[in-house]
């Protein structure tokens, strides 16, 4: 394996368990985190519990780190107060912590939803303007803009994956556009932690979808080349699910419902 210690955080979640998975052979040791309960270590895993609000305790965390794959957050639109805990506070103890024991490299689990408010209509690249659609978009924003700073800074590579939808199997007719099947996600995180002098970059996480709204050709360097396709689910999807009307959320805009997300009681 390349590296000594790799950390993944959010290692109980849906993603966290694939990526335990995909993970496991590129370091010596897998360091696997989460507020939830991981289960028991398997193989070369050892298993750290810890809140990523919690700054001391990441600072123990990323402790003999050679490399972070980010992955704990929120996932979804929610309050902001959870969201300004695990997302912003989360990801600047992370790069604190980067920092303070010399980490070099961070794969860090951004969304679609930071450019979620473009049209389905609009194809967009990395550099295109932000456009959150929602209080989850802007945290993960945020993460992008903080991995920025700490590159140009710090000299700390990061690789910020605009994750589409990243699931067992196409659940709408919009993730026909989205969807990232789960040996495409593996492939981009071993490009993301292995390519070298990355730098600073960010790429859409898509599979090689028939029908996108996204263009990564400027993230070419990093050389992931998705193997996967939502079209042969396709039929499935639509002999499933009725055309959405033209207006609804879903149809029009990149990030779907999320757009229409809250607000929520503070
Ligand atoms: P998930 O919600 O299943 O997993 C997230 C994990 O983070 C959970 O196990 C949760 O306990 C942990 N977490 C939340 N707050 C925490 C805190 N304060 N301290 C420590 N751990 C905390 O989400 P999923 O689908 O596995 O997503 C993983 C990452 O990928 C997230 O950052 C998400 O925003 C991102 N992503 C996922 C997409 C997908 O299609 N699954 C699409 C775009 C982004
Ligand atoms: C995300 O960012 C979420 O984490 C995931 O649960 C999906 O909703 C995905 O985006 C999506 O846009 O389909």
């Amino acid at each position: 394996p390349r590296f000594n210690r790799i950390l993944l955080t959010g290692a109980a979640g849906s993603l966290g368990v694939v990526l335990r998975r995909g993970l496991a052979p590129f370091a010596k040791t897998l360091r696997v985190s989460d507020k939830d309960d991981v289960g028991p270590a398997a193989g070369n895993e050892e298993t750290v519990a810890c809140d990523l609000a919690d700054k001391g305790a990441v600072h123990q965390l990323v402790k003999d780190v050679d490399a972070i794959v980010h992955f704990g957050a929120i996932s979804v639109e929610a309050r902001f107060e959870p969201i300004l805990q695990a997302n912003i506070v989360g990801v600047f103890n992370v790069y604190e912590a980067a920092r303070k024991h010399g980490v070099k490299r961070v794969v860090f689990a951004s969304s679609n939803h930071v450019t979620g408010f473009y049209k389905q209509t609009e194809r967009i690249d990395v550099d295109s303007p932000m456009r959150p659609d929602g209080l989850y978009g802007v945290s993960k924003c945020f993460g992008e803009n903080l991995s920025r700073f700490y590159y140009d800074r710090y000299g700390i590579e990061t690789v910020c994956l605009r994750i589409g939808s990243s699931f067992p199997a196409v659940r709408d007719r919009r993730m026909l556009a989205t969807y990232l099947s789960y040996d495409d996600l593996i492939e981009l995180v071993r490009c993301a932690l292995f390519v070298p002098g990355v730098g600073h970059m960010v790429i859409f996480g898509a599979s090689d979808n028939a029908v996108s709204w996204w263009d990564n050709t400027k993230a070419a360097k990093l050389g992931f080349k998705p193997r996967d396709s939502s079209e042969p689910q396709r039929a499935r999807v639509e002999g499933e699910q009725p055309p959405p009307a033209p207006t609804d959320p879903m149809v029009v805009y990149q990030g779907g419902a999320f757009v229409r997300a809250g607000p929520f009681d503070e």
